[in-house]
Parts: structure tokens; sequence; C-alpha cells
């Protein structure tokens, strides 16, 4: 991989970072800021230069010891002055400075006024509230801080909820350049992708060069990669890359749809155009130098004899065959959601009351929330034996009779065990509404031994649902080894159920699985795993993925109402 100016700019930055949290001498730190922007402010590439005879010294500010360290990391990829620095930095604190909206004195001030040294302290400071009370962080900073620390970049894509917001704050700012009259973010994000690689910013406007120029003036923008008269990319501080096209009101359709992607199901419309005589292209659909479609998505699909198909379908995995029949799903809506199966309290890992709970789950529509703590295991969670799950128990029963909030379902996340069987006897589970198994530990058993050990849960004559099935975390956990097509199948023979959770890290069932569920008629809960009230928020990214797998209402167990719901959930225990 060839380095380029970009990584050398990069890697001093990260230097003069690292030398201001030591509070080394400020002449060195402004040297390698310097540096960075010597380098990145070059219109060609160093190591071309170099190849052409450029001597690095004759560079604004680069003396011999700095051409020494390009050249290394020309050479190399690294920079060995780097490596030292980051030994003497704690590891937590570097973390730390990457987050979107710290810097270093930011980093140095949270050290010393609240000795917080990592993510997971910066977690527990934002969660106990004791951030927004530090001068210079309003509630702006602590809400973006918590979201990242929530949702870690993870390798080089980025999780699309975190991307969310760095997305919607750009879009806004952008909507009001010079000329705009339409604006989207497309690309795998438009999609649902559960990750991303970049975000796709697509603008009408008359005035594209004025749009070019407000983009890259945007405050967040930590480097141009590139600026045209209308198209640019640039990198913000969070480390997320956007594209910008801008385009001519008559053609936006046709471009969102070629920027939409994916590349593969864009192919396969091209080829079905070809056949009708048409090209398409970002710029519209043509006969010959005829125009005869473009301004919308919809004139495009109309013109080689299409439906419009929903963005999260275009991964020419049947969506077209499906048009062209006719067959298109009707996707799954959020405000179809009318209950969450899957939710805890403070009793176990949750920060709120079963009221409080009830009363947020009102509060986003819905009708009915499951209390699924969980069971008592290996001691990794405050998790509930027989007696504190009975004193829950109680707890749910005067909150409905309160008659305030949402109706309260009596659950259970219960481990499975090893060998299958469930972490609570069965006359305690017998007396809930639902029970909830998941897999927290033994994620690396063969394929074989996972399958068996879920297949046996399933079998529980108590079972209800499973969550959260391969376990994945993105970026941290890869899915369990599982022959997934015998557990959605166990499923579909036992009247057991399948949750798709809607926790950003995990979207787990992911799609093709959802297609899978869909297939063998097992119904799939779209649920958020609610720790706090605003959690229920999480329920669209559930939604989202659950579009990506085809879903619809008639697919998901949680669109039922309360009353049709009851005898589903019991149909296994008796
Ligand atoms: P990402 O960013 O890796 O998560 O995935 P995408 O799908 O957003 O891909 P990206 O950003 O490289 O390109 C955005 C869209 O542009 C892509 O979904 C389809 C379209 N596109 C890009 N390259 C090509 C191409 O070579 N041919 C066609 N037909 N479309 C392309
Ligand atoms: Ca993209
Ligand atoms: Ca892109």
């Amino acid at each position: 991989m060839p380095v380029h100016n970009n990584d050398v700019a990069a890697i001093f930055d990260e230097m003069a970072d690292l030398l201001e949290l030591q509070q080394a001498n400020p002449f060195r730190i402004r040297a390698y800021r310097r540096a960075a922007q010597t380098v990145r402010a070059q219109p060609r590439q160093l190591r071309d230069q170099i190849a052409a005879g450029r001597d690095l010294e004759e560079l604004p500010g680069i003396g011999e010891d700095l051409a020494g360290k390009i050249s290394e990391i020309l050479g190399t990829g690294k920079c060995q002055a780097l490596r030292k620095l980051q030994r003497q930095v704690p590891a937590g604190l570097e973390d730390l400075l990457h987050l979107p909206g710290l810097g270093p004195a930011r980093v140095r001030q949270l050290r010393r006024e609240l000795r917080i040294t990592s993510l997971a302290k910066l977690r527990s400071a934002i969660d106990k509230g004791k951030l927004r009370e530090l001068r210079g962080f309003g509630p702006k900073i602590e809400a973006r801080l918590a979201a990242a620390v929530a949702n870690p970049v993870t390798g080089k894509r980025m999780l699309r909820s975190t991307a969310r917001a760095y997305a919607e704050e750009l879009a806004g700012y952008l909507g009001k350049a010079p000329g705009v009259s339409e604006l989207a973010v497309a690309g795998s994000y438009r999609r649902g992708r559960d990750t991303i690689g970049d975000i796709d910013l697509l603008v009408a406007s008359s005035k594209p060069a004025a749009v070019v120029k407000a983009f890259t003036a945007y405050d967040e923008v930590r480097e141009v990669l590139a600026a045209g008269g209308t198209k640019a990319s640039v990198r913000l501080a969070s480390g997320l890359q956007v594209d910008l096209r801008i385009v001519p009101r008559a053609s936006f359709g046709a471009a969102l749809h070629y920027f939409t992607g994916s590349k593969a199901h864009n192919i396969h419309l091209r080829r079905m155009g070809q056949r009708k005589g048409l090209k398409i292209n970002e710029y519209g659909v043509f006969r010959g130098d005829e125009r005869v479609a473009g301004k919308t998505e919809e004139s495009v699909f109309r013109s080689v004899g299409l439906p419009w198909i929903p963005a999260e379908l275009r991964e020419d995995r049947g969506e077209i065959e499906a048009a062209r029949a006719g067959r298109l799903p009707r996707l799954i809506e959020r405000d179809e959601i009318r209950g969450d199966l899957h939710v805890h309290t403070a009793a176990t890992d949750g920060s709120a009351s079963v009221s409080e709970m009830s009363r947020a789950a009102h509060q986003a529509g819905l009708e009915y929330v499951a209390i699924t703590d969980h069971s008592r295991y290996l001691g990794a969670y405050r998790g509930l034996d027989a007696a504190r799950l009975a004193k829950q128990l109680d707890e749910i029963d005067a909150c409905n009779q309160s008659g305030a909030g949402t109706k309260v379902l009596k659950g259970i996340e219960v481990d499975i065990l090893e060998d299958g069987s469930l972490a609570l006897p069965d006359k305690t589970l017998a007396a809930l509404d639902l029970v909830v198994g998941a897999i927290h530990s033994h994620f690396g058993l063969s394929r074989r031994r996972q399958t068996t050990r879920l297949l046996r849960a399933i079998e529980h004559p108590h079972f209800t649902l499973l969550a959260h099935p391969s376990a994945r975390l993105i970026g941290e956990r890869d899915p369990l080894a599982l022959d997934l097509e015998r557990v959605v199948k166990a499923c579909a023979d036992r009247g057991c159920f399948l949750e798709l959770n809607a926790q950003p890290q995990r979207l787990d069932l992911d799609d093709a699985a959802c297609l899978l569920a869909r297939d063998q008629g097992v119904l799939v809960s779209i649920a958020s795993d609610a720790h706090r009230p605003e959690d229920f928020g999480l329920l669209e990214f559930g939604v989202t993925q659950a579009r990506r797998g085809w879903l619809e209402a008639a697919n998901v167990l949680n669109s039922l109402p309360l009353k049709r719901i009851r005898p589903l959930l019991r149909r296994t225990m008796t």
C-alpha cells in the first residue's frame, strides 16, 4: 500500500496531540502541526515529488529531522518517534483523543478534574451526568461523546447509527448552501446497512461551485481529500469520509438512484435498460441523446417498467425480479411496532425502574413491554435469582395496577448454559409471560456443539424467544459458528420466535438471517434491548435491519396487538 500525504500528515498530527497531552515544549508541538499542514497542502504526492528529485527540506517548515521522518513514513508506513510517544501515554488516553470533539486540552481536563483515563471511565462519567458539570462541556458535546462511546468506530467501517449524527448535522448545514433545492444521503447509508464505509451526499443545486466551497469550509472538516467543480470528498474530525456530488435538478432522481446503489443493483438495472435501448447513468435515462427520465427515482424505475423499489432492498438479491412480478414486500415500518419484548431495569444492568421504563415505552408509542432482566449466572451481572425475580413480578403487578404507562409483561433474559439448559428452574420460568433465552458465554464452541446447545434450549417447554441469535458484536466479536437453518427450523417446529436485537452494535438477526426466518414462517421480535428509558429510540435501527431482510408486518411478532400476542407467547408453555 503506497503511503499518501494524508497518512504522513495524520501521523504528525497524532504526534502533536500526544506531545500536547504531555505538555511538551510548545515549539515542538507547533513544528509537528505545521508540518502536517504543509504535507497536507501539497498538490502532488510527496513520494512522486521525491522520485522526481525534489528535496523535502525545501518545503516550508521542514528541516532535516522532519524530512528524515517523512522519508521513514513513506518507506515503512510507520514512525518510530510516534511509537515512542505512544508508549509514554496510557493507551486509554489515546483512545479518548480519537473521539469527536476531544482534543488534548479537553482530555487533560477530563483526567485532571474527573480522573477519566479510558473510554470505560468516560462512559461511566457520562452515565452519572458528571460531564455536563465541567466547564466548557455543554450538553451537545456530552451527547456526541455518549454516542461515540456507545458506538465505537469498528475497523474502517463505522456503525450506521454513529454516522447518522454526523450525516444529519452536515446535511442540515449543507441544505442552507446557495441554490440547493434537493439534498439526500445516498450510498450504503440510505440502504440501511449496519456499517458504512463512507457517506455519499447528493445535492441538486444551480450553484455547484458555491456548494463545494461551503462543504469544504464546514467546521468539522479535518482534511479535504479532493475538490472539483461538481464534487468533493472530505474527511471529518470523526474520521468519517464524506463524498459529495452536485447535479442539476433534472438529474437528481437518476443521481440518487446511481449513488444509492448497490453497485450490483445498478448494473442489473442498467442491463435491463440496455435491452430496451436505454442508457441509464447518474445524469438520467437516455434514448439516444434525448433524456427520457431522471428527475425522480420513480421515473428511472418506470423507464424500465418497474415500480419504485425501497432502498433497503437494492442489493440485487431478487428485488428487481420481485418488482417485475408485482411481488415486492410491503416492508415493516416503525409505527407498525406495537410493543417491545426485551427490556432491562436497574434490577440488573439497566438504569431505571419498571414503571419508568413502562412510562418511556408509552411515550415511544408502544402498547406493551416485556421486562426481561438477566438471570443469575456466572456473577457477570447482578442477575436475578428466583427470589429477586418474584419481587420484580410484584413490582410489575403494581405498575400494571397503577394504570400509568404501557402494559408490562413478565419475562426474563435467561442464560442458555453450555449444555443448552436454562439458568433458572422450570418452576420459576413457568410463572412468566415469556422466556427470552440468550447466549452470554462459551462463544467459541464448535458449530456442531453450538447448534446442539441451541436446539436443546429451544426444546425446553418454557422457551419462547431466542435473543440476539448470533451473539455478534460488530467490530468486536464474530457471530457464533452455527447451523442457523436448523435453529430456525426448530423455532418453527416448536412455535418459538427469533429476536432481531436493535442495539446498533448487535443488529442481530442480520439481513440474511431475517430472510431465513421469513422463509420458515418464524416470526421475528424486533427488540430494543433497552437499558435506559431513551433506548426505545433504537427500535428504528432494528426496523431498518428488518426491512433489509424483506420483513413485512406479518413477519414481525411485536407488530401484533397485546390481545393476539399473549396466547402466542404462551403457546409453548404447558
Ligand atoms: P460503502 O461506502 O462501502 O458502505 O458502500 P456504498 O454502497 O455506499 O459504496 P460507495 O460509497 O463506494 O459508492 C456509492 C454508490 O455509488 C454505490 O452504492 C453504487 C454507486 N457506484 C459506485 N461505484 C460504482 C460503479 O463502478 N458502477 C456503478 N454502477 N455504480 C457505482
Ligand atoms: Ca458509501
Ligand atoms: Ca463513497
